[in-house]
């Protein structure tokens, strides 16, 4: 059995526990935040969550766990078959993690968590986020998935990353860099938030916020 350590309002977790419900893994899940405490250094060793624990043991690192969900549970691969299509989804992840996500998450900050950014860091971080969406769009096939006719690890890190980058731009600079820099990326949206196991994700998102907020 897997367990995912971590919380449904991170765009990780969410990534892991999309990978899991479309894959049909059966799953637990522990609701754990980000911490230094030595205990929880042992199973991540940046205290990031999410982590899982498998029966092979504890794994961090998202595109890890994914890859690892993908080797030891084959079923309902997230992977195409061919190598070269293969290596077109994880060179689609890697830009939107490292280019788009990576930068975008200097704004949570103040986005999210009621904290201040410079002035200085939205300038650069608008800068960088463009280049990475407009990098990002000559990936994208968006026919209709993420990069063709499938259902893909792509869609599954697109959504929830994506989403955040919205909610985020939209916070900081009043603009939906996401809207603005990916042609067709809102019917895209819709359309993976219709499938049954996104809904899911979202309803629970909105409730562990609902929570974090009530315990504010
Ligand atoms: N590269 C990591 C990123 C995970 C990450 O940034 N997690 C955030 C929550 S969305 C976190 O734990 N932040 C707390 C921290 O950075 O100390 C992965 O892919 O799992």
């Amino acid at each position: 059995m897997v367990t995912l350590y971590g919380s449904a309002i991170s765009n990780y977790y969410n990534k892991i526990k999309l990978a899991l419900m479309e894959k049909e893994i059966a799953f637990l899940e522990e609701l754990v935040a980000p911490s230094q405490a030595d205990a929880m250094l042992k199973l991540s060793p940046l205290g990031k969550i999410p982590f899982i624990k498998s029966d092979d043991g504890y794994l961090s690192e998202s595109q890890a766990i994914l890859e690892y969900l993908e080797d030891a549970f084959p079923a309902n691969p997230l992977y195409p078959a061919k190598a070269f299509e293969r290596a077109k989804c994880r060179e689609f992840i890697q830009h939107l993690e490292l280019n788009v996500e990576l930068i975008a998450r200097r704004l949570y900050a103040e986005a999210f968590f009621g904290r201040t950014v410079s002035q200085e860091i939205k300038d650069e971080v608008r800068a960088k986020i463009t280049t990475g969406l407009t990098g990002l769009a000559r990936l994208m096939k968006l026919s209709p998935y993420a990069l063709g006719d499938r259902f893909t690890a792509a869609d599954v890190i697109a959504w929830p990353h994506l989403q955040m980058v919205s909610f985020a731009t939209q916070k900081i600079y009043g603009q939906n860099l996401v809207v603005d820099y990916i042609p067709g990326i809102e019917a895209y949206i819709k359309m993976i938030e219709s499938r049954p196991y996104a809904q899911k994700i979202s309803q629970d998102r909105t409730a562990a916020l609902a929570a974090k907020l009530k315990n504010k």
